[in-house]
């Protein structure tokens, strides 16, 4: 991988070292391991250069939209300076124009959104490298990169190979993880999900997937006030019964999902009170070869009584953001993601309809 456009590092570098100590910044992002993880780097990154972090929120990640509530948030806290960290908010023309209100910088991995964005700094790898699988540069990655131009952060290495253990990207940066292994003496394993890291990643997602209380922040805090990752791992534990739970239904995949089509397309309803799509979608398509080049689709309830739908073909040859997005035309769902993986909701009044175009769709 080469750096294609070294001015928008350089822009990025005067951005942070425009932040003055007088101003206020807040951080938006994602709720998953990259996002987490990649929030934890640059805050003690901008509290090592003595700037004021006085905001943060993963609010944004359900509707991908920074909405007039948030915004006000920004505005009651006297914002000056916004980080977006693993959500494409360059892909909603509202969104963008509150970010203009600030100064505001994205950091992402997704798509280009379609909309202009003069006015705000966004940071993609497809914007200033020539990497082919741009989503593979995952935003604690860019992140950790980034902020490393500016400060001394490699203890923080640990937190880095989390995110990018969680949104499986390590094959690219396999020399950056393997030293790393090396420095903490680690065991070593191909599939980085069974290791310690993969192991904090799913506890992150069994943060995620209780609906109740704040614990996405409850981990944060916890991720936040660990030193590595063994002490991050305890300070999660509470979290380990959803794994146990995800596990069985992995497990049991096959008797309990539908197939269709030649098992071409494999559906399952689940019906808990935890939120588990991704974390189950994630280990039945990494998981057996079987599934490799299966569209996997899981579909539970949200909290707000609509389906949650997340769709996964981890050989890409479905193109799970197409399929999803076209499915969902005309009616009341949305959602969208990367080819090998996508997620999104529709309403259960609508569920029957769309179920019958993936099928139709996947054959
Ligand atoms: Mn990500």
């Amino acid at each position: 991988m080469h750096i294609t456009n070294q001015s928008l590092i350089d822009k990025f570098i005067d951005f942070v070292n425009g932040i003055s100590n007088e101003n206020r910044v807040a951080v938006l992002h994602d709720s998953d391991a990259d996002g987490l993880t990649s929030t934890i780097i640059l805050e003690k990154a901008l509290e090592r250069m003595n700037k004021n972090i006085v905001f943060t929120s993963y609010e944004v990640v359900n509707k991908r939209k920074l909405e007039q509530q948030l915004f006000d948030k920004l505005i009651d806290n006297k914002v000056t300076h916004v980080f977006v960290l693993d959500i494409a908010l360059d892909m909603d023309k509202k969104s963008i124009q509150n970010l203009c209100k600030f100064k505001s910088v994205i950091i992402d991995h997704h798509q280009n959104g379609d909309f202009n964005t003069i006015g705000i700094l966004v940071i993609k790898p497809q914007l200033f490298t020539d990497i082919e699988r741009y989503e593979k540069y995952c935003t604690v990655k860019l992140v950790y990169d980034l902020m490393s131009r500016l400060i001394k952060i490699d203890d923080l290495e640990w937190l880095a190979i989390t995110g990018i253990v969680g949104d499986f990207s390590w094959q690219i940066w396999e020399e950056f993880v393997k030293k790393c292994f090396k420095k903490y003496n680690l065991e070593w394993d191909d599939y980085l999900y069974n290791t310690k890291f993969g192991y904090l990643c799913k506890l992150i997602e069994g943060a995620n997937s209780i609906m109740k209380e704040d614990c996405v922040g409850f981990a944060k805090e916890r991720i936040y006030n660990s030193n590595d990752i063994e002490e991050a791992i305890n300070n999660l534990s509470r979290f380990k019964f959803v794994i146990e739970k995800t596990d069985y239904y992995i497990q049991n995949f096959k008797n309990l999902a539908k197939s269709y089509n030649d098992n071409k397309l494999w559906i399952l309803e689940v019906n808990e009170p935890l939120s588990m799509n991704g974390a189950i979608s994630t280990g039945i398509s990494t998981g057996e070869d079987f599934f490799k080049d299966k569209f996997v689709l899981i579909v539970g309830e949200r909290e707000d009584g609509r389906l949650r739908l997340s769709a996964r073909c981890q050989d890409s040859s479905w193109d799970c953001n197409k399929i999803i997005k076209k499915c969902l035309e005309g009616l009341d769902g949305n959602g969208g993601g990367h080819i090998p993986a996508a997620g999104g909701n529709v309403s259960k009044e609508d569920y029957q309809e769309f179920k019958k175009r993936i099928i139709m769709e996947v054959m």
